[in-house]
């Protein structure tokens, strides 16, 4: 949850440090967050713009995105094309507004890997400015791995390679470019990378049509239904979608369903209810919690994923029951239309954690603006990607005391998210860890004036990744650092 002041301070804090950048590098990347791409316009003065009627909810049924299909396998590889590139999406029932998408879709089209077996990944950028894919939450070699700066440039093709040498989970793809990652996610370069796992079968968990990927953001859209960018923009996006549509409703059987939702909102925090009804969370970032967690009300930041299980056997057909966020309002609804027998479980145990190997040094660090520079900064520096600011032994296990130091401005929410590892949360100051917690996590909160513990091991892969806050506006002005694992 955010306050006004807090908004109105990032768009104070941001529009300066934007300024800072540009004036730094006038021709390097930073140019690129201010110049519009054709037929869009970015927008100084959000508050301004004449907003899109807000139509009659739950009137369209939610689309899953759907899942791309190989254009070649081998024994043990699959291969996909792709292409990111301006396209039109219906948001809202009655009006028409431009995205950039994953083959021109406002939600890109599902991957389904599966653990073990390695996907290649050919982008081809159609768009007029650089790009980097970025699968969120995957453990990948450096190269693959969607660096800001590791551009894939306007009419060119990039082969990325993932090993899904990684428990099953709910991941996400999304452009990672320098300085155009808020931009580009906002505009619709986002879906979802399914890890199945021939490991989860044997539980019996709600599968096929019953498992169901949710992909959640807000947006603020014009009168002519296009999507209104700005920095200071958050408070302003105010319509809540599903899969790419407006509060949309989705039918269902009165049975178990495993909905797997994703927070792919740039700056808002989802805290979910569900009229009520109990959610049982099976999954966090990284795959499988040990045991399923019983909850009435999901938190996710951007980038956080939740694997729950809903049983709406609970129900009779013609029960509706809408998930809302606390701020934002009603996001969409299932409807309860028919019965149908259900063989599908949701056992005690689920599966157990991987060990946690014994830490060989813990570091600090700082998530916050630079008063000085005004700067979006971890450790009091914005992002250089000249710079690496932590070097790792390949294959040693860290433990990081992340501090939110931005409790002025009413205070600034902050989450910390990092490429290449799933890692444990092992302490939160002055708070048990919250539910889901206790899994494998790549995205983790971290309140204005507080702190967390994680743990992490670094694997076989060396090179550079990055580490951030996924509130992307913040990334992209700067909280964001370089770890070189050697
Ligand atoms: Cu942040």
């Amino acid at each position: 949850m955010f306050s006004r002041r807090s908004l109105l301070a990032l768009g104070v804090a941001a529009g300066t440090s934007a300024a800072v950048s540009l004036t730094r590098n006038p021709t390097g990347p930073a140019r690129a967050a201010v110049t519009p791409h054709p037929g869009h316009g970015v927008t100084t003065h959000p508050g301004e713009v004449r907003p899109a009627p807000a139509g009659a909810p739950f009137t369209v049924p939610m689309p899953v995105p759907p899942v791309l299909r190989p254009i070649r396998s081998t024994a043990d590889t699959d291969f996909y094309r792709m292409t990111m590139r301006p396209g039109r999406a219906r948001i809202l029932p009655d009006l028409q507004t431009p995205v950039l998408g994953y083959d021109g879709r406002f939600v890109g089209p599902t991957i389904r890997a599966r653990a073990g077996r390695q996907v290649v990944v050919a982008q081809q950028n159609l768009l007029d400015m650089g790009t980097s894919v970025h699968v969120h939450g995957a453990h990948v070699p450096a190269g693959s791995d969607g660096h800001p700066t590791d551009l894939v440039l306007p009419g060119a093709t990039r082969v990325y390679r993932y090993p899904n040498r990684q428990r099953g989970a709910t991941l996400w793809y999304h452009d990672h470019a320098h300085h155009m990652e808020a931009e580009h996610v906002y505009r619709g370069l986002h879906g979802f990378y399914l890890i199945d796992d021939p490991q989860e079968r044997s539980l019996r968990l709600p599968d096929g049509e019953y498992d169901v990927p949710i992909m959640l953001r807000d947006a603020h859209l014009d009168e002519t239904g296009a999507l209104v960018w700005a920095p200071d923009g958050p408070p302003f996006r105010t319509t809540m979608i599903a899969n790419g549509v407006a509060q949309p409703y989705f039918p269902v059987a009165a049975r178990r369903y495993r909905l797997r939702i994703a927070n792919a909102a740039t700056h808002r925090t989802f805290t979910l209810s569900l009229d009520g009804a109990e959610m049982l969370m099976i999954g966090s970032d990284g795959g499988l919690l040990p045991a399923p967690v019983p909850c009435t009300e999901l938190v996710l930041t951007p980038g956080e994923r939740s694997d729950v299980v809903v049983d709406f056997g609970h129900h009779r057909p013609g029960r509706r029951l809408v998930l809302a966020d606390a701020d934002g309002g009603p996001v969409m609804r299932f409807d309860v239309v028919r019965r149908e027998p259900d063989t599908s479980r949701v056992p005690d145990r689920l599966r157990a954690l991987p060990p946690l190997p014994a830490a060989t040094s813990e570091r600090t660090m700082s998530l916050g603006v630079n008063h000085e520079t005004l700067e979006f900064a971890i450790d009091g520096r914005a992002f250089d990607p000249a710079r690496v600011d932590i070097t790792i032994p390949r294959g040693t296990t860290e433990v990081w005391k992340v501090t939110n130091t931005d409790t002025a401005f009413g205070g600034l929410e902050h989450n910390l998210h990092l490429h290449l590892v799933q890692f444990r949360v092992i302490e939160r100051e002055g708070e048990p860890l919250r539910p889901g917690e206790e899994g494998l996590k790549d995205t983790v909160a971290i309140p204005p004036g507080r702190w967390v513990r994680l743990q992490a091991t670094f694997g076989e892969y060396t090179g550079r990744y990055v580490y951030h806050c996924h509130m992307l506006e913040h990334s992209a002005f700067g909280m964001m650092a370089q770890m070189e694992i050697v």
